[in-house]
């Protein structure tokens, strides 16, 4: 087999990184280049991510990656989902929303007096989220922001395009949107019309492993001399995340953990039964054609935002240290319902978990390490009962669970979740995205070739993992 290095560049909605994965006759390691904040900004017409300044953190991320590297080979680029920018000839007219942005609410209404949600649901096959791109590309609609734009790109399909000028829609992510239907996995242009949202707007879809083109002259200056191509990923961060799942069987769940917990299965065929809507089960457009049937749990976000509030006064929170006093605690915790929409929005965490458990008469943490354990416990409960829905709506059955991404590395939320599943949980890789984000462009390029199983018996021989059984 061949050798080579591409590059991944991987947005989360609290950091970025570029990571080289080099490539050397069927092994695969991470070397990491640039890691960089992202935070959304409020200003006084909302919650915006500033793309530009994450375009900046990629550009030089990228450089440093053409120093260490020359002979780059590719460069792929994947992002959290459903955001995007609206552009009118290549301009772009406005730094893009937040998907937590509080806009949404009334789209929602506006959207279902056209549609309702069990024909979005049979056209879509996608969980009802609030921020799904449909509901926001109403919101702009309302606002009459739609009018002046000829197209819009997800996050990773415009900082290819500004890296490229290639101008596409890559499919796991367009998945997303609410606009592409379930069962073509071609853009919805009758409901978008329905919906009032021009269909010029929706750029031709592309597959993982479609090479973009070479760099702009405008990225070169920024970059450095590279003959590096960007190629198409699953741009979805999780789609590439359910790539690196270490396991070849079939007969598992994936919990992609990190801002969010994208439990579920893999499935050939999606689920869009009325009881997969009313459960609360997406049907997301995967590598190679393959549907994550999986929901939306809530995640560390709970956790994240919670240490952010602790830390507004100044403080600084060892989140290791409140781990370990975590672990301690001994007796029951309060659990809450770690899906509940309340949790949605940013800012005032910990009061919020207070108030859920007071509006309900239940007593609620009284410290932060019975918060803290709290909410995993929670978590851990919301990962049980989604992947028994999960297995009983597919007939997937599921003997193990593969915890991948940065919450593989939260050993008491692993120990939790053997506890409440009742199943092995294989903890690993921590960068499953970059991971799934590279094979797909180094298959592309022929440094590696197969079927996801091949790319996954490739993960599994070179990570290590970390199994938690309950005891
Ligand atoms: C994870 C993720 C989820 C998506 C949420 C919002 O980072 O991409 O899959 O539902 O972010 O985009």
């Amino acid at each position: 087999m061949a050798s080579g290095t591409v590059a991944a560049v991987d947005l989360g909605a609290t950091s970025g990184r570029v990571i080289l994965g080099h490539l050397d006759d069927g092994a695969l390691r991470l070397e990491e280049v640039a890691r960089f904040a992202n935070a959304p900004v409020r200003t006084p017409d909302g919650l915006h991510w500033s793309v530009t300044e994450l375009y900046r953190d990629v550009v030089e991320g990228l450089a440093e990656g053409v120093r260490r590297s020359p002979g780059l080979v590719s460069i792929g680029i994947d992002s959290w989902a459903v955001d995007y920018a609206l552009l009118r000839e290549g301009r772009m007219l406005g730094e893009p929303y937040s998907y937590r942005d509080e806009r949404n609410l009334a789209a929602v209404e506006a959207v279902h007096a056209r549609a309702t949600a069990s024909e979005l649901y049979a056209r879509n096959g996608l969980q009802h989220l609030p921020f799904n791109t449909l509901f926001q590309l109403t919101a702009d609609r309302l606002a009459g922001a739609l009018a002046q734009a000829d197209s819009f790109l997800l996050i990773p399909d415009l900082l290819a395009f500004w890296l490229t000028g290639r101008s596409v829609a890559e499919r796991t992510n367009a998945s997303t949107t609410g606009l592409v239907e379930v069962t073509s996995g071609e853009w919805d242009t009758a409901l978008m019309e329905r919906l009032g949202i021009p269909t010029r707007l929706a750029r031709g879809l592309v597959e993982p492993g479609t090479v973009l083109g070479p760099l702009l002259p405008s990225a070169l200056r920024g970059t450095g001399a590279t003959d590096a191509v960007v190629t198409a990923v699953g741009s979805h961060d999780t789609a590439s995340a359910v790539v690196a799942v270490p396991s070849t069987d079939r007969e598992i769940a994936y919990i992609s953990c990190g801002t969010w917990s994208l439990v579920g299965v893999e499935l050939d065929r999606p689920v869009v039964t009325e009881a997969a809507r009313e459960a609360g089960f997406t049907n997301e457009g995967g590598v190679d054609g393959r549907v994550r049937f999986l929901h939306n749990v809530m995640g560390l976000w709970l956790l994240s935002e919670s240490v952010r509030e602790w830390e507004k006064t100044g403080e600084h929170v060892d989140l290791g240290a409140l781990l370990a006093a975590a672990e301690q605690v001994t007796g029951e915790v309060p659990v809450f319902d770690a899906d509940d929409p309340v949790f949605l929005a940013p800012g005032g965490m910990p009061e919020r978990i207070a108030a859920w458990f007071g509006e309900r008469g239940l007593r609620a943490p009284g410290t932060r390490p019975e918060l803290v354990r709290s909410i995993l416990v929670s978590l851990a409960e919301a990962y049980a009962r989604t992947i028994r829905t999960a297995s009983e709506l597919s007939g997937v059955p599921v003997r193990t669970v593969h915890l991948v991404g940065g919450g593989s590395q939260n050993a008491l939320l692993c120990r939790l979740t053997a506890e409440a599943t009742g199943l092995p949980i294989v903890a690993g890789p921590v960068e499953a995205t970059a991971i799934g984000n590279v094979l797909v462009q180094a298959r592309g390029h022929g440094l590696v070739t197969g079927s996801l199983e091949d790319l996954r018996a490739l993960v599994a021989r070179s990570f290590p993992v970390t199994r938690y059984e309950q005891r």
